[in-house]
C-alpha cells in the first residue's frame, strides 16, 4: 500500500470574505458571555446533578471525575444519538467539551460502569439561529469528506471480507490497513450511532466475552490464529454494519460545533490510549490508524476554520502549525512496504515519546476550537 498523503490544506479559501461578515453579525465576543456552562461530576452513584437544564444555544460541559474509579466517560445523547463526549476523564481529571442545543430533553449518560449513570438535561427556550453562507459551508465541506470516507470504507471492505470468507490469509492481511484507513478517518462521526462502532472497531477487552466482532476480531485471526477459519460471519457481520454506517452518514445532521469537538476528541484517544499500539495489538500497523486519525481531524478542523478565523485567527495558525509537527512526526515512519509504515513495535520509546507530545499539543490546541466554534455558532 502506497503512504496516504495529507491533503493540502485549504486555508487560502478561508480568508477574507467569511472572516468580514462574520464579524459583521458580531457573533465573537458578546455571545461567549451567553454560553452556558454545566459541570457535572462523576461520582460512584452516577452523574451529578441527576436534573441540570439550561436555555437553548451553545452550552460549554465541564466533566469532573472527583475520585470514582466507576466512570470515566460522558455522553450527551439526542435519543440514542450521542452528540457530544468526553472519554478517559479518570480520578481527578477535569475536561470539557462544547455543544449546541436547541430546546428538548436530552440524555447525560455516564459509562464504564454499572449502575443508574443516567441524568437528563432540560433545554428550553427558542434558539436563536445564525444562519450563515460560512455555517452552511463548513458543514458541507466535511459532509462531502464524510461521505466520501463512508464510500471507500464500503468499496473497500468488500473485497476484505470476500479475502476472508474465501480463507486467503495472505490477501486479507495485505488489504487490512488500507480498508479501515476510511473508518479512522471518520472515527468520531461514526461514535454517534450507537454500538455501530463497538461491532466495528471494538478491541477484544472493551465489550463482553463472546461478543468481539468486526475489525479487530478478524485481525486477531488473521495474524494471532494464522487462520481465517470461522471468521465467515464475522466478516459478513463486518460488511453489513460498514454499509449501515455508510447509509447513515449520508443522512447524519452536522452542526459546525460538533465537527470540531469530533477533531479533538479523535486525537485525544489517540494521545492516550491508542499511542500504547493498543488498537491494532495483532497487526502492528497503528501509524495507518494514526495517519487516518490525524487526516480525519485536519479535515473537520479545515472545515470549521473559517468560523472562528474573526475571533482567534492566532490560534487558527497555532493549530496549523501543530498539524504540521504532527505530520512532520508521522512522515518520519513512513516505508515504501506494506503498509506504508513501519510496524509500530519497530518505534522505539522515545519516538513514541516524541510522537505522543506532538499529537497532545495539537490534542490541547483543538480542545479550544469547540468554544471558539460555538461564539460564533447559532445552528
Ligand atoms: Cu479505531
Amino acid at each position: 500500500m502506497r503512504p496516504i498523503p495529507f491533503r493540502p490544506l485549504f486555508a487560502a479559501a478561508a480568508l477574507g470574505l467569511s472572516a468580514l461578515s462574520l464579524a459583521a453579525c458580531g457573533s465573537s465576543d458578546e455571545a461567549a458571555a451567553g454560553a452556558k456552562e454545566l459541570t457535572f461530576e462523576l461520582t460512584d452513584a452516577g452523574c451529578e446533578p441527576r436534573r441540570a437544564s439550561a436555555p437553548a444555544g451553545p452550552i460549554d460541559f465541564t466533566v469532573e471525575n472527583g475520585g470514582t474509579t466507576k466512570y470515566s466517560e460522558l455522553e450527551v445523547l439526542d435519543g440514542e444519538t450521542i452528540l457530544g463526549e468526553r472519554e478517559n476523564v479518570t480520578a481527578g481529571l477535569s475536561r470539557s467539551f462544547a455543544l449546541t442545543l436547541e430546546a428538548g430533553e436530552y440524555k447525560v449518560r455516564c459509562r464504564e460502569g454499572g449502575g443508574p449513570g443516567e441524568a437528563t438535561l432540560t433545554v428550553s427556550g427558542a434558539l436563536h439561529t445564525r444562519k450563515s453562507p460560512e455555517i452552511d459551508k463548513a458543514i458541507a465541506d466535511y459532509r462531502s469528506y464524510l461521505v466520501e470516507s463512508a464510500t471507500e470504507l464500503t468499496a473497500k471492505t468488500a473485497p476484505f471480507v470476500a479475502a476472508v470468507r474465501a480463507g486467503d490469509v495472505a490477501k486479507a492481511k495485505r488489504l487490512y490497513p488500507a480498508t479501515r484507513i476510511g473508518y479512522e478517518r471518520i472515527e468520531p462521526v461514526a461514535e454517534s450511532f450507537g454500538d455501530l462502532d463497538p461491532r466495528i472497531d471494538a478491541r477484544e477487552n472493551d465489550v463482553a466475552p463472546g461478543e468481539f466482532g468486526g475489525f479487530h476480531r478478524i485481525e486477531k485471526a488473521l495474524w494471532e490464529e494464522g487462520t481465517a477459519k470461522g471468521m465467515e460471519p464475522v466478516a459478513v457481520a463486518l460488511l453489513e454494519d460498514v454499509e449501515e454506517l455508510d447509509a447513515k452518514v449520508k443522512g447524519v445532521s452536522l452542526r459546525a460545533v460538533q465537527i470540531a469537538n469530533g477533531a479533538n476528541e479523535l486525537l485525544t484517544e489517540v494521545s492516550t490510549s491508542k499511542i500504547t499500539g493498543e488498537e491494532e495489538r495483532y497487526s502492528h500497523v497503528d501509524l495507518v490508524d494514526f495517519t487516518g486519525n490525524v487526516e480525519g481531524a485536519r479535515v473537520a478542523f479545515e472545515a470549521v476554520a473559517p468560523l472562528m478565523r474573526s475571533g482567534d485567527p492566532r490560534l487558527v495558525e497555532e493549530i496549523e502549525g501543530d498539524f504540521a509537527a504532527v505530520h512532520a512526526a508521522l512522515v518520519r515512519y513512513e516505508t515504501s512496504r506494506w503498509p506504508g509504515f513501519v510496524l509500530y513495535p519497530e518505534l522505539g520509546q522515545a519516538d513514541t515519546r516524541k510522537l505522543a507530545r506532538v499529537i497532545d499539543t495539537l490534542a490541547e490546541k483543538l480542545s479550544l476550537v469547540p468554544a471558539a466554534i460555538a461564539k460564533g455558532e447559532g445552528a
